[in-house]
Order: structure tokens, then C-alpha cells, then sequence
């Protein structure tokens, strides 16, 4: 990516620096390093300038060649929104649960009826060329709304072959589309029904072939399991996320959803990158995640869709866990793209302030990606991935709620959105 691009006269340049070595913890997710009418120099992708307005035309003064410069006075500048847990690549719809679920049926009950996630593995009838069409459009969505690289799992294939589809559509999306995606093994997203009878035949399949072909292939970082009362149990998924790791596979663990299972507690015992969900997390799960420094990727939406009481933000920001925040995009328990419309939600249901939420959408989930040196801040040298808000200060993006107020996105320097407008992006092909 060659040029230099110049964000000047921000009234808030909300950098979000100090946190690249650990993620920001209690106090420190409060500390979002705000320079009031700041500037920002993007070269060659990466940034190279970071500092006020008057010191920033000094810079700029030295450099050479042409410089693209955007004017963001009355505008925030944040980084580049970061959603660390999605299931974005999947074939059909399941909108029919929404009215199950009206009618009184249970998110797990649907799942232990054969629908949920069961119903998504219409994704093995998609081709690979399909599964990017459709996730494309996802991706350019959730540009307009300011997220610049999303993590994805796989997951609804539970087939050797149909995972690995998922994840080599994942692997071309990220070479192709602008949004950066980190991939996620979740072959023990649920018991397939070839399998019902034999679930530990299952766990046997996603630990001897799945994850060393996943590994082999280069196709994920982390491996996830849904660890759940009437999905994997914990025993379970400790040998799941025990093979990852022997694969060089990071674990990741959705924990304590629906009931209060150990999730967490197994989240602090392996070593897991993050615990997500964790509505039902025991305090003491809460002391073990903070000891061990498990990331707590909350999913105040998923709480909101399936009309439920979100995950205690508080009692965790406070046990010194540090949190991020996510969409938890899937077709069945969150359907949408909208992490500033998840950002209000942490705020108005969690009572997260409007400074932890940005921390928890950058810096923190650049850590549960593995993503903390190239981005999740403005700092030098690291990516020069910037969102413009139409907002003056960051107090606006909350108080504002289910309103898009992105107006401009760069990545790498690019100008990808405008006045709120996705600019041409090339869907990818295979
Ligand atoms: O498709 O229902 N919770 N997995 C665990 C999901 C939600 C995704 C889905
Ligand atoms: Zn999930």
C-alpha cells in the first residue's frame, strides 16, 4: 500500500495507546489516550504520525510526494474497530427461530431439536465460491459500520470437509476483501446428527482429523469449542482445546452461556486466550479468568436477541479481567453487523462507560485475536486503520444509540468508506 494519507484537525483523536503489551485491565480501560485536536500520518499502510495539529503540519513539511489529506474537523478518529468473535461464513437463514423464540422455545432447545446450529449445516450444500459471495456482503457491511478486521469460525459444517471449506472461504476473504479476518477452528460448535448417539465418536473425529488437517493447512489460529450443558461437556472440550494446542492452535472457549457449566474455570485451567459469553460465569470462574489474564469477549447482543440478561461487565471490569466486546455475527443468536449498535448495548444494558467500550472494541479485541502489534490503536507503526465518526466527541458514539454515525474508514491508509458510503470493493472470487 504506497502513499501518505494525512487525518488532520480531529477534535478528538482517541488513540487507545498504552496497551499493546497486555490487554487494559479495570482503571486502564478507562485511559483511551484522547489528544484534542489531533492529527494522524499514514505511509506506505502504516502509521508514522501521531500527535496535535501544530506538530503534525511540522512533520508533514519534511515529507515528499503527494499527500491525500482529509480534513476531520468536528469529527472523532478512532482505530479501526476490531470484532474478535463471529460465525460470518455460513450458507441460509434461520429467521423462523426468531418467531420459535416469541412463542416461548428456548435458544437451546431449538439447537437440542435439531434446529439452531444443526439447521446451519445447510452451509455443506454451498460451494466455497457461494460461502465468499455471501460473507462478502457481510464483510462490506460491517465496513460501513467501521470494523476493520473481524475474527470468523468455522463451525457449521461439522463435516472434515465442510470445515475445511468454511475456513478456506475465510482464508480467501482475507487475502481479497479489505476487512483483515483471523480465522477460528470450531468443529465442536455441536454434535452433527450422524453423530447423536456417539458424541464421543465426534469429539474423536474434530481431535484425530479435524484439528491436525486445520493445523496442517495453515487454515486457523485458535480453536473454539461450544461448551455447554447438552452441547460439549467440559471434559470434552478440555481434550478439544488440549489437541488445539498441541496443533499450535490457541484455545478459545464459549463459556457459561446459557448455564452456569465451568466454563470459565476451564477458560483460566487451559490457558484460553478468551471466554466469551459468560453470562452465567461464576465469581469464582471470574477470579480464576483474571489470574490467568483470560479475556472476557462479551456479546451484549446475543444476551439482547435472545432476550436475555447480559453477562455481569461490571463485576468482571472490577475483578481486573480484561474485557472486549463483539457482535458474536452468526444466523441464529445474532444477526447483524452493528458493533456500534453492540457498543450502546454494553453501555446501556452493562453498564459500561463510553470509554471501556472503545478500549473493549480495539485494543482488548485486538488481544483476543492475536492482533495487538499491528492494530487495535493509533500508534506508530502499526496499521494505519482509522475510523472517522461524525460525532465530536466520543461520548456522542453512545449517546446516539442505533445510529451509523461512521462517516469515514481507511485501511492501511485507503479510503474505503466515504461520507458513510462504502467506495467499490471488488468481490472476491476464488
Ligand atoms: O449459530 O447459533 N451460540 N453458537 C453458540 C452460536 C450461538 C451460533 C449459532
Ligand atoms: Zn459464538
Amino acid at each position: 500500500m504506497s502513499g501518505i494519507t494525512y487525518i488532520k484537525r480531529a477534535s478528538q483523536l482517541i488513540t487507545i495507546r498504552g496497551g499493546t503489551k497486555e490487554p487494559k485491565r479495570a482503571q486502564d480501560m478507562s485511559d483511551i489516550g484522547i489528544i484534542e485536536h489531533g492529527s494522524v500520518v499514514v505511509e506506505n499502510g502504516l502509521i508514522t504520525f501521531v500527535g496535535s495539529d501544530v506538530e503534525a503540519e511540522r512533520y508533514v513539511h519534511t515529507l515528499n510526494g503527494h499527500i491525500n489529506t482529509i480534513d476531520a474537523s468536528g469529527k472523532i478518529v478512532t482505530p479501526g474497530l476490531i470484532d474478535a468473535h463471529t460465525h460470518i461464513v455460513f450458507g441460509g437463514s434461520r429467521e423462523k427461530e426468531l418467531e420459535m423464540r416469541l412463542n416461548g422455545a428456548k435458544y437451546i432447545d431449538i439447537l437440542k431439536a435439531g434446529g439452531g446450529i444443526l439447521q446451519t449445516t445447510s452451509t455443506r450444500e454451498a460451494t466455497e465460491e457461494q460461502l465468499i459471495q455471501e460473507t462478502s456482503k457481510r464483510l462490506n457491511r460491517f465496513l460501513q459500520y467501521g470494523v476493520t478486521t473481524v475474527e470468523a469460525k468455522s463451525g457449521y459444517g461439522l463435516t472434515l470437509e465442510d470445515e475445511l471449506k468454511q475456513l478456506r472461504a475465510a482464508k480467501k476473504l482475507n487475502e481479497k476483501h479489505p476487512v483483515d479476518l483471523v480465522s477460528t477452528f470450531m468443529g465442536a460448535h455441536a454434535v452433527p446428527v450422524e453423530y447423536k448417539e456417539n458424541p464421543d465418536e465426534f469429539v474423536r473425529l474434530v481431535i484425530e482429523e479435524m484439528i491436525p488437517r486445520v493445523a496442517e493447512e495453515n487454515l486457523a489460529e485458535f480453536c473454539d469449542v461450544f461448551c455447554e450443558e447438552g452441547v460439549f461437556t467440559v471434559e470434552q472440550s478440555e481434550q478439544i482445546l488440549e489437541a488445539g494446542k498441541v496443533y499450535g492452535l490457541k484455545p478459545k472457549i464459549h463459556a457459561d452461556e446459557i448455564v452456569q457449566f465451568g466454563g470459565a474455570e476451564l477458560a483460566a485451567k487451559v490457558g484460553a486466550v478468551s471466554a466469551d459469553h459468560l453470562l452465567q460465569a461464576s465469581d469464582e470462574g471470574i477470579k480464576q479468568m483474571a489470574k490467568s489474564g483470560v479475556i472476557a469477549v462479551l456479546l451484549p447482543g446475543t444476551a439482547f436477541f435472545l432476550m436475555e440478561k447480559p453477562a455481569n461487565a461490571r463485576k468482571m471490569i472490577e475483578a481486573g479481567v480484561p474485557v472486549a466486546l463483539s457482535t458474536d455475527r452468526n444466523p441464529g443468536s445474532s444477526p447483524t453487523e452493528s458493533l456500534p449498535f453492540i457498543m450502546n448495548l454494553a453501555c446501556l444494558t452493562m453498564k459500561m462507560t463510553p470509554a471501556e467500550v472503545l478500549t473493549a472494541c480495539t485494543i482488548n479485541a485486538a488481544h483476543a485475536i492475536g492482533r495487538a502489534d499491528e492494530v487495535g490503536s493509533i500508534e506508530v507503526g502499526k496499521k494505519g486503520d482509522l475510523v472517522l465518526f461524525d460525532a465530536p466527541n466520543y461520548q456522542t458514539l453512545q449517546y446516539n444509540y442505533a445510529v451509523n454515525l461512521v462517516d469515514t474508514v481507511i485501511k492501511k491508509g485507503q479510503v474505503i468508506v466515504e461520507g458513510g458510503a462504502l467506495r467499490d470493493v471488488p468481490v472476491p472470487t476464488t
